[in-house]
C-alpha cells in the first residue's frame, strides 16, 4: 500500500466513482455530491508564475521562472510584452548533435493542467534582445506574459548577473555557432 502515489490514489477513488456511478447507484453518488460541489465544475486553467528572474549582458539577457497550473486546463505562453528590451521571444537551448543551439519557439510553451512550465538555464527562457543597460543587479524588469486562455499576467523579474560558465553567457556561444553555421 505503500507503494501508491496521491496520483495513483486519486485515479483509483475516481475510477471507484465511476464504477459505483454504473453499477446502480449513481442516484446516491450525485444526491451526495451536489450537495458539496458544483454539478459541472468550470474547466480553466489557474496560473501563478514563482521565480522570475534575469541574467542581462550587453546586448542579450534571458528570463527564468515557472508557472505552475493548479487548474482543469491546459494553457499556453504566446507571448511577452516589455519595455525593457527591444524584443523579448520564447527560446529553447537544444543540443542537436553535441552542438549548443538556441531555437526560437515562435508557438510558445505549453502549461499542462495540473503541471507548470519551468524556464530555466539550459532549456526553455525568454529571450532578451537589447536589454535597456539601466536594468542593474539587484533592480528589476517589468514584463508582461501573454498566454492562450488566461488574462495576461504583469511579472517583475530580478537581475542578477550570470556567474562566468553560465547559462547567459552560452547564449554568446550559441549565437555564434548560428552564425557560424549559417555562413557554412
Ligand atoms: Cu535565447
Amino acid at each position: 500500500m505503500n507503494l501508491f502515489t496521491t496520483t495513483g490514489m486519486a485515479a483509483g477513488l475516481v475510477l471507484w466513482a465511476i464504477l459505483t456511478g454504473c453499477g446502480g447507484r449513481g442516484a446516491d453518488v450525485d444526491a451526495a455530491s451536489t450537495s458539496t460541489a458544483p454539478a459541472s465544475p468550470v474547466l480553466a486553467p489557474i496560473l501563478e508564475v514563482t521565480e522570475p528572474r534575469a541574467q542581462l549582458m550587453p546586448g542579450v539577457g534571458a528570463v527564468y521562472l515557472t508557472v505552475t497550473n493548479s487548474g482543469d486546463e491546459a494553457d499556453h505562453l504566446v507571448a511577452i510584452k516589455t519595455a525593457a528590451a527591444s524584443v523579448a521571444e520564447t527560446h529553447e537551448t537544444v543540443v542537436e548533435e553535441g552542438v549548443m543551439r538556441m531555437m526560437a519557439r515562435p508557438e510558445g510553451f505549453e502549461i499542462p493542467a495540473g503541471g507548470s512550465l519551468e524556464l530555466a538555464p539550459g532549456g526553455k527562457h525568454i529571450m532578451l534582445i537589447e536589454p535597456q543597460p539601466t536594468s542593474d543587479e539587484g533592480g528589476t524588469i517589468l514584463l508582461t506574459l501573454h498566454f492562450a486562455t488566461s488574462e495576461p499576467i504583469a511579472i517583475e523579474a530580478i537581475v542578477t548577473t550570470p556567474a562566468s560558465g553560465d547559462h547567459a553567457m552560452d547564449h554568446d556561444a550559441a549565437h555564434d555557432m548560428e552564425h557560424d553555421m549559417e555562413h557554412d
